[in-house]
């Protein structure tokens, strides 16, 4: 049985719980537009967390919109869906449900709690500043944070998630090394984001096409740049400059923003949450689409 999820600490907290309970061989990270695209071969033995809905699959888990970008589930089907800060809390209530008070589970109830923070981005600025424990952690395992591919580093921190305290995951040598590393380029980064941000109205925009290498940082920083905005659009080049990506997300301090983002953001293909979402462009599509998705972020206010 594979377990499908993509690379951050939210599917990360799924895969050590689901891992717990059901018979899990191979853990496959991919990207949900792979699910919105059809271009993963879904099979009937898969449990999809995190990730949009497919109907080949066994069982679901996710607490994005369901959105006209992707196929709606029946009334029934196995897993759960549902309006939660993290898909996580989802697979949790899910197992709690059918395992009273099961020890096993309990032992993860702080790590569904600080993972339910990060997704939800409830953060504050203390934990963007100077992360500790889990939140730090899921730093290191955000594909938005720059620290490069990691299916590996995902499947050996499952395992030590379940064998060993925060504390000692985070002493394990390829921890610390993405660990330094963020601290180390934190401050470039920051450069950067200022050099190519500028404020339009309630509209933090971030171009980072001209940046051949980003260093590593959180992605929340820009909101303690530009405080006195309320939402974010960072646009980057997708995968060998052959789609330009657009990603959205409200100030996790200033909030609020009146867009729904995850909706805004089906119009072109993408999907999301309320707060934040991203949005794949063709090349000949971008420039209007990111025009138009201006547009209505600061219409919206
Ligand atoms: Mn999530």
């Amino acid at each position: 049985m594979r377990l499908v999820t993509r690379g951050d600490l939210d599917g990360l907290t799924s895969a050590v719980l689901i891992t717990l309970k059901e018979p899990i061989d191979e853990i496959v990270l991919i990207h949900p537009q792979d699910i919105t695209d059809k271009v993963f071969q879904v099979r009937p033995d898969d449990i999809l967390a995190n990730v949009p809905y497919d109907p080949r699959a066994g069982m679901w888990f996710d607490h994005h919109l369901l959105t006209e970008s992707n196929q709606k589930p029946p009334a029934t089907f196995k897993g759960r869906h549902g309006l939660a800060p993290s898909a996580a809390r989802l697979v949790y209530d899910y197992y709690m449900e059918k395992y009273p008070n099961d020890p096993d589970l309990l032992r993860f109830a702080k790590l569904v709690d600080e993972t339910d923070r990060l997704d939800a981005a409830q953060l504050t600025p203390e934990d963007v500043e100077n992360p500790r424990d889990y939140i730090l952690l899921g730093y290191t395992i955000d594909s938005r944070s720059g620290l490069g591919g990691f299916e590996d580093y995902f499947v050996k921190l499952v395992d030590w998630l379940k064998q060993m305290p925060i504390e000692e995951v985070l002493q394990q040598p390829i921890v610390r090394e993405r660990v330094d590393r963020l601290k180390a380029e934190t401050n470039e980064f920051t450069h950067l984001l200022k050099r190519n941000s500028f404020q339009l109205h309630n509209v933090v925009v971030t171009d980072l096409r001209e940046i051949e290498r980003l260093p590593a940082g959180n992605r929340f920083i820009i909101y303690n740049l530009f405080p006195e905005t309320n939402v974010s659009l960072r646009v980057h080049w997708g995968p060998s400059h052959n789609s330009v990506i657009a990603a959205v997300g409200h100030s996790i301090f200033n909030r609020t923003c009146k867009t729904s983002v995850g909706d805004l953001m089906s119009k072109y293909g993408g999907g999301g949450h309320r707060g934040a979402g991203t949005c794949v462009l063709p090349l000949d599509k971008a420039a209007d689409a990111i025009d138009e998705i201006l547009f209505e972020l600061q219409a919206n206010g």
